[in-house]
């Protein structure tokens, strides 16, 4: 029995406190003697282990007793951050471990503190997939989440003079107490080598490097239930048989050390998204580890829980694959490889199992971030996989043709040309023919002139020669030379599966609209949306104790930590003084800790009765954290004109918070943390602003920063460009916490604004359907920029803000951005209607009723973004599974 666990109700503090002091002494990661505080933090976290555990395996046995559906949610980031206060808070233990740990001599926050963030994710997307398994395990479904174990996860961040560095982060230093490594759950994950064929035309994949990959399993509590789902991560490892023992014996350690460095640097690191070109095949290795490597264990559990012989065909009612955008896509041909190759399945059986099997999300429309792997990177490494997709591609070409037919040569060209999975990739021959047979029966003739004379000799050997006759029609079927040979994954992501969803309302139209136009056309029916949700335990109930108890008194319970509708009996309240009061004072306790947190991070102080405006996300140039910062030097500028009467008058103040990650190599996003740092440092130390005006940049923005700062914000800016940003997740978790919103009409702040009034939300900026036409009139010079973004451009290059050079940041909003792009993101178009809108707020702020309201409108509306609800429609339309109570 494990010491402090009783199987059938909860421990009591005296039993956790004998847990606690159990692990300190018997899970041995420091020596006896040694008392601080990230020791009792390891203790801690060993004693809640244990309780997970119990709960895993029971959630886990039911699950083979029942042979229930599973859903395997397949992503490349969780961003998980810290899990021990919302372990606890799950288990309902959050009092007992406090208490617990008071007898010990430890305080619980404190002790909290020490966990270092799982931060194996970029952003958005893994910060959603992480929601997405504590709502899954919360709502009983049965799913599990599959991910790389990267030894380092995203860098950490620090400001200097110089502006961002980035610092390697090693997470697992001192070790990781959620995880349990499962060395009987290991699978072989082969790169390069040969295909070859046997007599029957089945196909083997044969030598190359093998490569293992071994389970490390982190449970995932559910929020008052005894479900407990897994999230399993792949490290990877030599494989045995590859460590060359001789060589090392004869003294070739570097020889037999490469295999063993080989296979782990597969898990190093997270690969930092954006535009990186380095490392392409590491990136590669480590989709498909992933990729196969789940499979595999999806396909042992299948057979383990059926009958013998297996029904293949049953596969699609058992599992269901979910591809967190197209970073594991791998996993459309790795299936049909195993059911072809390794369980003899025909071609027709494992493509149509495969199609009903997996489905695919799509979380960004920008064209630099859809992913295109070069042919001969993927023949080389993966060469069985290249004559699936080849095959897929074929697959699609015929669909194309029989829905298109062969009349119109040109139209048939062009749907081609945008579906098709192979780009700038020669036609099977079989096809060319068709094509060409097509052709020459369809000439008009005008163009027959042109035609070679039938009895004109052609030159057997020389093919390009044969198909110039139809380029002298205009038509070519011959690839570009000068163009790369590409795999277009998303394509591959539609035609392989049988959903595709985009993420907010807005999103899945331009998905539909736009970005896969061509396959909506073609398939209406696998189009859905799923605006994306963020759970309510981390991001009320946990992060915000002082709103969560008046949300908790005046629905009457907690009920709305699982049934967020709750949340909307606060709009009957909203005008009621004495919940107004106790609102204002929740607020303002969490902006006091916001307050102590940039003293701590920054050195800065700042006035908790200032408002508190806060933009956290990624640097990007579309996110306009530019647009933001302009805002903020115009309203400097403006002040610096006044007299400190007028100023006083004018304004109210304000602390204008930043944090976020740039790329490391994303040099414009980098200039951007620079000057919103510049800009801090001279109006903060500027005594005629006082505090009316700072401006902090916090650094290293990670999931524990935000859960300080989204409570005790005021203001938050979603300010992107129309139609860049597919949703957005902070957006939901600040007007969940009573943060009003200002923003474009753009990703989930449409759905935002619906939910929670106009009233509420401060509305400035292009439109999405817009937004061409404007890139248009730019490049034709059309454009009138306002008098007022002139002059805080100019008033930025005359040096205010110190000697750095800020030519090249001005110059993109003007000139060249160095793509050839004049202001691509519209910062100039929407500054006028921006700098209003805060005006707006300005006089909002200072009717502290109105204000109030607005806050206790945002909470009450925000109740459609719970990940619950999400997650619910995700189970019912494309995985087909049913919840599973434990008994
Ligand atoms: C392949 C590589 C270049 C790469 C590109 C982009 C890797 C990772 C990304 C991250 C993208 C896909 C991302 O995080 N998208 C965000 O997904 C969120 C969850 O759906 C959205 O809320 C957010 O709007 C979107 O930017």
């Amino acid at each position: 029995k494990v010491p402090g666990v009783k199987d059938s109700f909860l421990p009591d503090s005296a039993s956790i406190a004998s847990s606690i002091k159990y692990h300190a002494e018997f899970t041995p990661s420091f020596s006896p003697n040694h008392v601080e505080l990230p020791k009792a933090f390891f203790a801690t976290a060993e004693s809640v282990r244990d309780m997970l555990i119990i709960n895993w395996n029971a959630t886990y046995e039911y699950y083979e007793k029942m042979n229930v559906k599973q859903a395997y949610y397949l992503s490349m980031e969780f961003l998980q951050g810290r899990a021990l206060l919302n372990a606890i808070g799950n288990l309902e233990l959050s009092g007992a471990y406090a208490e617990a740990l008071k007898k010990l001599g430890y305080d619980l926050e404190a002790v909290a503190e020490k966990e270092p963030d799982a931060a194996l994710g970029n952003g958005g997307l893994g910060r959603l997939a992480s929601c997405f398994l504590d709502s899954l395990a919360t709502l009983n479904y049965p799913a599990w989440g599959y991910g790389l174990r990267y030894k380092y996860g995203l860098f950490k961040q620090f400001i200097t003079k110089d502006g961002q560095e980035e610092v390697a982060e090693n997470w697992l230093q001192l070790g990781n107490p959620w995880e349990i490594v499962r060395h009987d759950v290991s699978y072989p994950v082969k790169f390069y080598g040969q295909v070859v064929s046997g007599p029957d035309g089945s196909k083997k994949w044969v030598g190359g490097e093998d490569i293992k990959a071994v389970a490390y399993d982190v449970p995932i509590p559910g929020y008052k239930t005894k479900t407990t789902i897994n999230l399993r991560l792949w490290s990877t490892w030599v494989g045995s048989e590859e460590f060359d023992l001789h060589a090392f014996n004869a003294g070739g350690h570097d020889k037999a050390y490469e295999a063993l460095f080989n296979a782990e640097k597969i898990c190093y690191i997270l690969y930092p998204g954006d535009e990186s070109l380095e490392g392409k095949t590491l990136r590669l290795k480590q989709q498909y580890t992933l990729c196969s490597a789940s499979l595999q264990d999806i396909i042992a559990r299948f057979e383990g829980r059926s009958e013998n012989p297996v029904n293949w065909e049953n596969f699609p009612e058992k599992v269901a694959v979910q591809m967190n955008d197209t970073h594991p896509t791998l996993c459309i041909p790795e299936l049909i490889r195993i059911l072809m190759d390794v369980k003899g399945l025909s071609w027709e059986e494992a493509w149509n199992i495969t199609q009903r099997t997996v489905a695919y999300t799509n979380h960004t429309v920008l064209p630099e971030a859809l992913e295109k792997w070069s042919v001969n990177l993927i023949e080389e490494l993966l060469p069985r996989h290249i004559e699936i997709i080849k095959m897929i591609d074929e697959e699609l070409i015929n669909t194309i043709i029989s829905e298109y037919g062969t009349e119109d040569i040109d139209l048939l060209q062009q749907k081609l040309k945008q579906m098709r999975i192979l780009d700038n990739f020669e036609l099977p021959a079989s096809i060319v023919e068709l094509l060409v047979n097509a052709q020459e029966s369809s000439v008009d003739p005008v163009e027959e002139v042109e035609v070679p004379d039938e009895d004109e000799p052609i030159e057997e050997e020389d093919e390009s020669d044969a198909l110039s006759a139809e380029e002298k029609q205009g038509v070519t079927f011959e690839p570009d030379p000068d163009l790369p040979k590409v795999v277009h994954m998303a394509n591959l992501c539609v035609v392989g599966g049988h959903a595709v969803n985009g993420v907010a309302e807005i999103h899945s139209e331009i998905v539909k609209n736009d970005v896969f136009k061509d396959f909506y056309e073609l398939w209406p029916e696998k189009f859905q949306n799923k605006t994306n949700g963020v759970t309510p335990r981390r991001w009320i109930r946990f992060c915000n104790p002082a709103l969560s108890k008046v949300i908790t008194k005046w629905t009457g319970s907690e009920d709305w930590v699982l049934n967020t509708e709750k949340l909307s009996a606060l709009q009957k309240f909203a005008d009621n003084l004495e919940l107004q009061s106790e609102w204002r004072e929740a607020k303002r306790s969490n902006k006091m800790k916001v307050a102590a947190f940039l003293r701590e991070k920054t050195g800065y102080v700042v006035s908790p009765d200032a408002m508190f405006d806060v933009q956290v996300k990624r640097i990007h140039e579309y996110k306009r954290q530019l647009l933001n910062i302009m805002g903020i030097v115009y309203r400097y500028k403006k002040m610096k004109e006044m007299t400190p009467e007028e100023r006083n008058a004018e304004y109210v103040p304000r602390v204008c918070i930043f944090g976020g990650k740039a790329f490391a190599t994303y040099v414009q996003a980098k200039r951007i943390v620079k000057f919103i740092t510049d800009v801090g440092v001279m109006i903060n130390h500027d005594p005629e602003i006082g505090d009316l005006l700072k401006v902090v940049f916090v650094p290293d923005y990670n999931v524990s920063v935000a859960e300080v700062l989204i409570p005790g914000s005021d203001l938050s800016q979603h300010i992107s460009t129309a139609g860049m940003e597919a949703s957005g997740t902070s957006n939901m978790k600040f007007a969940m916490n009573g943060c009003a919103l200002i923003g474009t009409l753009d990703g989930a702040n449409v759905e935002i604004r619906q939910q929670v009034g106009e009233d509420n939300f401060f509305l400035f900026g292009a439109r999405a359907h817009e937004i061409a036409g404007l890139r248009k009139e730019r490049a034709e010079g059309k454009f009138v920029p306002d008098s007022r973004f002139e002059d805080v451009k100019d008033y930025v290059r005359s040096g205010v803000f110190g000697p750095y050079n800020y030519d090249e940041l001005m110059g993109s909003l003007e000139g060249n951005d160095g793509f050839g792009r004049a202001d691509y993101f519209l910062v100039g178009k929407d500054f006028p209607s921006y700098l209003e809108c805060q005006e707006k707020v300005d006089k909002a702020y200072r009717d502290q009723e109105r204000w109030t309201k607005m806050s206790i409108m945002n909470t009450a509306g925000s109740y459609k973004f719970s990940s619950d609800r999400t997650i619910h429609q995700y189970a019912r339309d494309i995985w087909r599974i049913e919840p599973v109570v434990l008994p």
